[in-house]
């Protein structure tokens, strides 16, 4: 995968990005017609993108043909796409190799028998939707499709280490941890083979176990638990990351964690046993050029701007980052509330009740927490966003996402986004409550957030019998656009977002319930005609715009986190 470190040293690992072979299949006709044999345009487009970002497909929805000639010196292949926009089906040659439904996840799949030399990669790529999509057709952002991460070609050989979990329990003091690794391993060969695992923590060998597997067999091999004394503890200031690693007779992998505490106590947030407040921002992982494929010198760029303006947090709204960005936030100290897209109200009761759903929505729980569970900065995992959950049916799909979360999610706070203050049925189903609500927008007024909302929140818990707990504003806003000046006080304007923005902050900190915010949103975003009436299709709530140039909310929002942060959590 591409990661801001070196995932492996002995593993032959080949980039598959750059130039691939593209065609659109809108007539659906590219399997029957067998396009694995080869496409019938000889366009090119560079993997990783979306294709709307091409010249009249922007709004292009279906399928379309990725294909590429590659070399093989092993035959023993593991591919990694990071992100496939949202089915995807794989062919090597002639052969259907593997398929996976959800656009933001990575997915891996193993061949082996591959014959040394050239060989045909197809990807076929469909981003329509149907009755169990997640999401639905209702978004409130565009409806891109494509290759839009990066794609590995690793050349395996014998047992070889294919993913890794790191967990680790702190002492009540923080002056001690208890640490294990869970390695998966798998038999890339035509024979019953044998290997020596090692574990590595921070440059030293933790534990040595043997493996015996026989051809193409896969097995969980589990270190002993080690302790750390006085370990370095990760945390925003001071993300400090201790390097692991699994190395096997011919095979290797390592990674990054770290060492840090998340927990609630009455109606505080800790982190490391501190009051911690989420100064934080509702980020789409999008841009107006690239779409999602958003370019790893961009996300650096983000991070320079979000530190700029004393944020601590970043909400990936609505569904799992790039990896490489989760690493530059382990690596800088931002923490991250990672969730699936699974969004809004448009789902009815009849579709929370199918079984489809249900599977689909615990298997994209299932992949997040495979890919991205060792990331320190991942501190919220979100259900989801908006459900609909008045509803009998959403509670039921919390009552299975909520402990399964818990119990397989590590050191996490779990929560969804909710807009259902007055009705909400799920409430206790969370460890942190977050809600998202629009005075000032779609409803009340700039100064109305104690009675309209915090007030009705608190009233609904204790209507539920929900003991205390704390609150996150996670989503309040409204748009301006940019440039839009005024010497009145009116909507859309530059300056009636600034002044809502720093007077949400200012009544959410007065509230001894609320620990954090993100604002919604960091920038602007391209939302799809289809779905939403919005200004420009865009929507327009950013405190910068598309290209990231700050609007006077920027600097209000700025200004108020650099205070908070200077007076300290509450
Ligand atoms: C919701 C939703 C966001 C966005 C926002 C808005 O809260 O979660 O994705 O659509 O509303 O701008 O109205």
């Amino acid at each position: 995968m591409r990661r801001i470190f070196d995932e492996h040293v002995i593993r032959k690992t080949n980039s598959l990005d750059g130039a691939w072979r593209f065609s659109t299949d809108p007539d659906n006709m590219g399997v029957e017609k067998e396009w694995f044999k080869g496409l019938p345009s000889s366009e090119t487009v560079i993997v990783p993108s979306v294709w709307n970002t091409q010249l009249g497909l922007l709004e292009y929805e279906g399928a379309a043909w990725y294909q590429k000639r590659i070399q093989c010196f092993s035959s023993e292949l593991r591919f990694v796409f990071e992100a496939v926009l949202t089915q995807a089906d794989v062919w090597l040659d002639d052969k259907h190799i593997g398929s996976h439904y959800g656009g933001f996840c990575p997915f891996d799949i193993l061949v082996h028998g591959v014959e040394r030399g050239e060989h045909i990669l197809t990807v076929r790529a469909d981003n329509s939707f149907d009755e169990h999509s997640i999401p639905l057709a209702l978004t409130d952002w565009w409806h891109y499709g494509g290759i839009s991460r990066s794609v590995t070609m690793e050349e395996l050989s014998g047992p070889c280490a294919i993913d890794n979990r790191f967990d680790c329990e702190l002492s009540s003091e923080l002056d001690k941890a208890v640490c294990r690794f869970t390695a998966s391993v798998y038999n890339a060969s035509d024979e019953r083979k044998s290997s020596s695992l090692s574990f590595l923590f921070d440059g030293k060998t933790v534990d040595t176990k043997p493996v015996e597997l026989d051809a193409h067999e896969s097995c969980t091999v589990v270190s002993a638990d080690f302790e750390v004394e006085a370990p370095r503890l990760w945390e925003p200031g001071s993300p400090e990351l201790y390097e692991i690693g699994i190395t096997l007779d011919n095979d290797d992998l390592y990674d990054r964690v770290g060492i840090r505490r998340v927990e609630v106590s009455e109606t505080k947030l800790l982190l490391n046993g501190k009051p911690f407040e989420v100064r934080g921002v509702n980020r789409h992982e999008e841009n107006t050029d690239f779409g999602f494929a958003f370019p790893p010198a961009l996300m650096k760029r983000d991070i320079d701007i979000l530190l700029n303006m004393n944020a601590n947090s970043v909400r990936g709204s609505h569904y799992p980052n790039a990896p490489i960005f989760l690493d530059m936030l382990d690596e800088i100290g931002l923490t991250f509330w990672s969730e699936i897209p699974m969004w809004g109200n448009a789902y009815t009761p009849e579709m929370l009740a199918d079984p489809e759903v249900t599977k689909r929505a615990m298997e994209m729980h299932r992949e997040m927490l495979r890919w991205y569970y060792n990331h320190p900065s991942i501190i919220i995992w979100g259900m989801f966003n908006e459900n609909p959950s008045q509803l009998p049916e959403t509670r039921t799909l919390a009552e299975k996402l909520y402990p399964y979360l818990k119990e397989k999610g590590g050191n996490r706070l779990v929560t969804y986004a909710c807009n259902k203050i007055k009705t909400c049925l799920c409430m206790d189903l969370c460890d942190i409550l977050c809600i998202n609500h629009y005075d000032g927008w779609y409803s009340g007024d700039r100064d109305s957030w104690k009675e309209t909302c915090l007030a009705v929140v608190k009233n609904r818990m204790s209507e539920l019998s929900v003991e205390p707990k704390p609150i996150i504003m996670s989503e309040f806003g409204c748009a301006a656009i940019y440039g839009n000046h005024t010497f009145d006080d009116i909507k859309w304007t530059e300056e009636y977002q600034a002044e809502l923005m720093e007077k949400a902050l200012r009544i959410f900190r007065d509230d001894p319930w609320v620990v954090g915010y993100y604002i919604w949103q960091y920038c602007d975003i391209r939302t799809h005609q289809r779905t939403l009436d919005r200004a420009r299709k865009y929507n327009n709530k950013g405190i910068l715009n598309e290209y990231r140039k700050p609007k006077m909310a920027y600097f209000a929002v700025k200004r108020t986190y650099g205070e908070f942060a200077e007076k300290g959590a509450k």
